[in-house]
């Protein structure tokens, strides 16, 4: 009975929706949300789903998002390592790191059910960490902070998305991403060694491999309640040029979401995600001489796996020109990380994205 009166109020809405679109021609005013493939903020999935929707034949789509992550403390396993512990074992403890991109996305509705997207994106990483205090030749010398700063263009994602689904209550998304290697992954900076130093696994902005990522999402936008759910493996096809290559990546999450009013919907959503370790070494020249030292060049102290939680929202503008503009946003924390060796604990992800529809 509930899930009649559900596709009820569903089928109303739709119903409404194709009323509200349709001018006296017969033509779609806003043809963003004809047949439900798309997509201002009120039928989306939450900002961290990309591959959530797609485009009516010919039409564009252009947004600028920013991803902020912040880390801090390291961990073992699953357990919080002291400062102190770090320094038992390396000369460097790192403190703090922050990350950045700034990403750059189109999309086009090739067919009403075959769209393409391309990304492109630029990543800042700096870090904090701090040299573990020494006696040198009689003298003391105290605990030192260092900055390590790496930044540059990322890899490009070029996406082919289809909606398998025959129903207009919801969507099923297929989607392949080519991974173009357009990012550096011999970007330099300030170690402990000087200046022009090779800078970290972690910090590098680009993964320099070919990669491949096939995804399945499943989104059911309703009037009132939304919720649907995505799964997508990244996989690394070739070492990159630095002799290394970063591991697989596999995700999967479930969300829900409300419309609290006909411009905001929020959301809540679930994610799991598992970064393989990097295989192979840097070929960096110097490498010998700092791999003993600081735990961010050791491979063995890369890889992953994490639980997050994410609150978000989607404002829809209303009025007139602005109607063509929606505003995302996302923040998460993770409620449980197992890292494989010694790694910095991940804190908070803060994503913003601006998209126009045409
Ligand atoms: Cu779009």
């Amino acid at each position: 009975m509930k899930s009649k009166i559900l596709c009820a109020i569903l089928l109303s809405g739709t119903a409404l929706n194709a009323i509200a679109q349709t001018n006296d021609s017969g033509e779609s005013k806003t043809p963003c949300c004809y047949k439900n493939s798309c997509c201002n903020g009120n039928n989306q999935s939450p900002v961290g789903i990309m591959t959530d929707h797609i485009h009516p034949k010919g039409e564009w789509m252009f947004s600028y998002t920013n991803m902020l992550m912040g880390m801090s403390g390291m961990a073992s396993g699953a357990n919080g390592v002291s400062k102190s512990e770090v320094y038992n074992s390396y000369m460097m403890a790192p403190g703090t790191m922050t990350m950045q991109m700034h990403m750059l996305m189109a999309m086009y509705g090739v067919t009403d059910r075959f769209t393409m997207m391309v990304m492109g994106a630029y990543q800042s990483a700096g870090m904090k960490m701090t040299m573990k205090p020494m006696v040198m030749q009689g003298m003391e010398m105290p605990e030192q902070t260092m900055y390590m700063d790496a930044g540059g263009l990322s890899d490009t994602r070029v996406s082919a998305l289809y909606n398998i689904s025959q129903k207009d209550s919801r969507r099923i998304i297929a989607s392949l991403t080519a991974i173009v290697p357009t990012g550096r992954c011999d970007a330099q900076g300030i170690n402990m060694l000087g200046a022009q130093q090779w800078m970290p696994y972690s910090m590098q902005p680009g993964t320099g491999s070919w990669g491949i990522t096939p995804g399945l999402t499943w989104a059911h936008p309703g009037e009132k309640w939304g919720y649907g759910a995505d799964a997508l493996g990244e996989l690394r096809l070739n070492d990159n040029s630095m002799g290394y290559r970063v591991g697989n990546y596999y995700r999967a999450s479930a969300w829900g979401s409300y419309r609290c009013t006909n411009f905001l919907n929020a959301s809540l959503r679930a994610e799991y995600a598992n970064q393989q370790s990097t295989s192979g070494v840097s070929n960096y020249s110097s490498l010998r001489y700092v791999v003993g030292d600081d735990p961010s060049y050791i491979v063995a102290n890369t890889g992953r796996s994490m639980l997050s939680a994410y609150v978000g929202a989607n404002i829809h503008f209303q009025k007139n020109f602005l109607s063509h503009f929606d505003l995302l946003i996302e923040g998460g924390i993770p409620f449980f990380e197992h890292v494989n060796g010694l790694q910095m604990s991940n804190q908070f992800s803060f994503t913003t994205t601006l998209q126009y529809s045409l």
